[in-house]
């Protein structure tokens, strides 16, 4: 089958899924709640277990990748994997407590070490599967925000991607995949989970931000390492993911302290990178309220300023999870990520 594979996000109850089938299933996201409602269930598929709460109405929610087409789980080293067609979801987690504390200065650090063995696993992981195309990443990094080795960990992160994929010989620039990056609680293991394909996607830029990996030398030692969005596919079988987005112009948080227009602006750099995707894929661009987004808000307390922002835009049906997670930038108060088929409305 050459016509690529449907992909499917849902965000479900740990019940509502165990009364479908399993079948079809790639993987999975497991948030705080869900992921204690689950515990102790055998699943046949990668789990990816983040440690950040859920703050919508329903607590217990999985995010769930679903293929239209029967799913094989599988691991190598420390990755758990599923393939279905030309796509595979992935999933690890590492422990900075099993790896050794630095000595010498310019040693690694806990982290730095951590996630140095986190993409080295994922790319041979990949490469054993025959899939090498990153599509979309995820990083849950506990801490995000702590300076410890006198560095942020936000940066020691961005410190030991580059390298890490520079030697396993994986661009830092133009075809790097979507991602996000966000905090997750003190004491839990650096965890990734991934999409990949057999066939690399198209990379987009935002035309109203600098690209992250030409940030400037201010935001950190080593530019982050991903693409604003990718498309993977074409027509009405494409698919599209948008990197965790926030109230970032150019190169600078805007609306610093104000978390109503942060989101107003992050929609309006969402609403930009459709435009660019719909070019990209050949069809119109998609629209606001047909995705399905992930939002993570740093402040439980502003969840009310936020929600009312997006029930603004994409009324109150548009499919969206909250998260509490720490942002990469200590004055950004929101981020949105968010996926969209071209043919799923
Ligand atoms: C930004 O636009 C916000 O380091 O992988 C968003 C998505 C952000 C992904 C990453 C960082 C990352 O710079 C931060």
């Amino acid at each position: 089958m050459s016509a690529g594979q449907r992909l499917r996000l849902e965000y479900v109850t740990p019940s509502e899924l165990q009364s479908k089938t399993g079948q079809g299933v790639l993987g999975a996201a497991a948030f705080d709640d869900s992921a204690r409602a689950l515990n102790g269930t055998a699943v046949d598929f990668p789990l990816a277990h983040v440690h950040a709460a859920v703050l919508s109405d329903t607590r217990e929610v999985l995010e769930v990748w679903r293929a239209d087409v029967r799913t094989r789980a599988d691991s190598h080293g420390r990755v758990r994997y599923a393939r279905g067609g030309d796509l595979l979801f992935g999933s690890l987690a590492v422990r900075e407590d099993e790896l050794p504390e630095p000595g010498a200065s310019g040693s690694p650090t806990p982290l730095e070490a951590a996630t140095n063995l986190a993409y080295r696993e994922m790319y041979a992981a990949l490469a054993a599967a025959g899939t090498p195309h990153l599509l979309r990443v995820w990083n849950y990094i506990p801490d995000i925000n702590v300076d410890t080795y006198g560095l942020e960990r936000y940066r020691q992160f961005n410190t030991a991607r580059h390298a890490a994929s520079r030697a396993c010989g994986r661009a830092v620039m133009g075809s790097v995949p979507a991602a996000s990056a966000l905090g997750a609680k003190t004491g839990s293991p650096l965890t990734l989970y991934f999409l990949a394909s057999h066939r690399a996607p198209a990379f987009i830029e935002n035309p109203r931000q600098v690209s992250a990996y030409r940030y400037p030398a201010e935001y950190g030692p080593r530019s982050p390492a991903f693409s604003r969005a990718t498309v993977l596919g074409e027509g009405s079988r494409a698919t599209l993911f948008i990197s965790g987005t926030a109230s970032i112009v150019g190169h600078r948080t805007l609306h610093a302290g104000d978390p109503a227009a942060q989101t107003r602006e992050t929609l309006v750099n969402i609403e930009a990178l459709l435009e660019q995707a719909g070019r990209s894929a050949g069809t119109g661009a998609l629209r606001l309220e047909h995705l399905t987004y992930k939002v993570y808000v740093r402040d439980p307390q502003k969840l009310p300023v936020i929600r009312a922002q997006l029930e603004a835009a994409l009324g109150r049906d548009a499919a969206l999870l909250y998260l509490q997670a720490d942002i990469c930038r200590r004055d950004l108060s929101v981020e949105i990520e968010a996926v969209g088929g071209f043919g799923w409305q």
